[in-house]
């Protein structure tokens, strides 16, 4: 049984259990940046989840993700389209370990995620500190939890077949994390496989 369309972005412990209503204690980005906090995704420009997104003309791709990576500190997810990346290059999955350093950086992966049927996925996601997940235009969940175990989720509703992801985090200091889960149709809850994320081929053999 999937949740209806438009109740993205709640917070769960991840030992099981729903917290408090994710908008009890929603902020923007940055105003408690230590605290765990969802933000609401309609502060974010999320758009309401009510009609199936439909797929991209991705072209030949291959295994793994693109990435940018920036030094800089912040409290929340900065614009990184205003920044210089330190680097770039590849990665298998989500490998927060392209940071060239332990605190103080951001990275942004890009890249495709497969639905492989029509209908609604529920992605949850951990991050430490913060991070942001999109897919097409659709903000699906986002969180700034900083050091505390939590999940937060969101849905989006998809056509099958290939749809641009991009995953944003950020690390300030102290220990780093980030998990992606998700479920859908015909998919049991579980972390999102590299076999479900692939990035443009540049003529570089997936390499
Ligand atoms: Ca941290």
């Amino acid at each position: 049984m999937f949740r209806t369309p438009g109740t993205a972005n709640r917070r769960h412990h991840a030992h099981g259990g729903f917290s408090r209503p994710a908008l009890a204690c929603g902020v923007l980005a940055g105003a408690l940046p230590l605290l765990c906090l969802t933000i609401a995704a309609p502060l974010l420009g999320c758009a309401a989840l009510t009609r199936a997104l439909p797929p991209v003309e991705a072209g030949e791709t291959v295994a793994g993700l693109d990435y940018r990576y920036y030094e800089g500190r912040w409290r929340s997810i900065p614009d990184l389209d205003k920044l210089q990346p330190a680097a770039s290059g590849h990665s298998e999955a989500l490998d927060i370990s392209a940071g060239r350093r332990g605190d103080d950086f951001a990275l942004r992966f890009n890249g495709f995620f497969e639905a492989p049927k029509t209908g609604v996925y529920t992605f949850r996601l951990r991050a430490d500190d913060g991070a942001c997940v999109r897919i097409g235009d659709r903000c699906v969940v986002a969180c700034n939890c900083g050091r505390c175990a939590c999940f937060c989720t969101g849905d989006v509703h998809l056509k099958q077949g290939t749809h641009p992801i991009e995953v944003t985090y950020v690390e300030r200091d102290g220990p780093e994390a980030l998990e992606l889960w998700y479920e859908g149709p015909g998919i049991s809850r579980q972390p999102v496989p590299a076999s479900a994320l692939t990035r443009p081929d540049q003529g570089d053999g997936g390499e």
